[in-house]
């Protein structure tokens, strides 16, 4: 059992009481009443014996978050390389669950309900192959409503503060189609969310420590293959390159898919969606084994 000395943030059971290991704020009933954690996430991050490592994955909403930490956490529990998952708590099944399902459906899944207290987190112990270099994973699938929510006026949303004071390393999720197809949007989403981190973790004598990945996602959708993702940065989100380039200590730019084809379907209202006809993961896992080697 963890002593409340060497917690992130000093989580403990004190008689009745349970401050949340992420955020300090007071367990009552069955969350965490300042960052929604589920008591299951706690008490499984309060019986390891070393501090787990929130990894963000965040973007914009419709990004393609959930899609891709579902697929992630489906990859590792497989072992994939040197890369091998194991769940803590039936908990951490649920999302890989839902996605994997959906997909097998030729679904991609629902939208992530915009309310925290919603959300579903994931605790994924994670050995890398490296002696000493195994982590405990532990993140939430967050909205990309409640990013932008917390990007907008810091401290609106406790859970995306706690995750981006709080990480060890952050996955960025750009669009592809929409960095090409639909102006700057995209690329300032990203560039909002290195700026916060700044804001967090930057100091004046030099570059943010917190390695982060930016990932080109739904490439499937692209006419032409993308055969450098830092090249591509370099054309399209030019802005965005240089800005980790001055300000990030640890950066790498990666393409990934989930669907290796796509097809359109119109519903009984009129109204048009995707849907995967094959799923093909590509790009996914590389970034976080990326990841994997920078979190401290
Ligand atoms: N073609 C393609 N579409 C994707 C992929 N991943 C996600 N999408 C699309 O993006 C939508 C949003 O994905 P989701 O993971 O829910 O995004 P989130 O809001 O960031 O969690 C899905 O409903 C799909 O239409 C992918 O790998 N390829
Ligand atoms: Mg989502």
């Amino acid at each position: 059992m963890y002593t409340s000395s060497s917690y992130l943030d000093g989580g403990s059971y004190t008689g009745t009481q349970t401050t949340c290991p992420l955020c300090g704020g007071l367990v009552r009933g069955t969350s965490c009443t300042q960052c929604f954690a589920p008591i299951e996430v706690i008490q499984s991050i309060l019986t390891r014996q070393t501090p787990p490592r929130l990894v963000g994955i965040l973007g914009p909403s419709g990004v393609g978050k959930t899609v891709y930490l579902g697929i992630l956490l489906d990859l590792l529990s497989h072992g994939i390389g040197q890369l091998h998952g194991i769940a803590r708590g039936p908990f951490s099944l649920n999302l890989q669950r839902q996605v994997i399902f959906s997909l097998e459906r030729q679904r991609f899944p629902d939208k992530t309900p915009v309310e925290a207290d919603r959300w579903q987190w994931v605790h994924c112990e994670v050995a890398t192959g490296r002696k000493g270099g195994e982590f405990d994973l532990v993140t939430p699938d967050v909205a990309g409503e409640a990013v932008a929510a917390e990007l907008e006026s810091p401290g609106a949303q406790k859970t995306v503060r706690t995750l981006l004071s709080r990480c060890s390393g952050l996955a960025v999720l750009i669009d592809t189609i929409g960095v090409i197809a639909e102006g700057q949007a995209q690329e300032m989403f990203a560039m909002q969310l290195i700026s916060y981190l700044e804001s967090i973790h930057g100091s004046r004598r030099g570059k943010i420590e917190v390695p982060v990945a930016l990932i080109f996602t739904k490439v499937d959708l692209c006419d032409e293959p993308i055969a450098d993702a830092d090249a591509f940065a370099r054309a399209n989100a030019s802005a965005l390159w240089r800005m980790c380039d001055v300000r990030l200590k640890h950066f790498k730019f990666f393409c990934s898919s989930v669907a290796g084809s796509c097809g359109r379907i119109i519903d009984s209202e009129g109204g048009e969606y995707l849907v995967p006809l094959r799923v093909e993961p590509r790009g996914i896992v590389e970034p976080f084994a990326w990841l994997s080697l920078h979190v401290r």
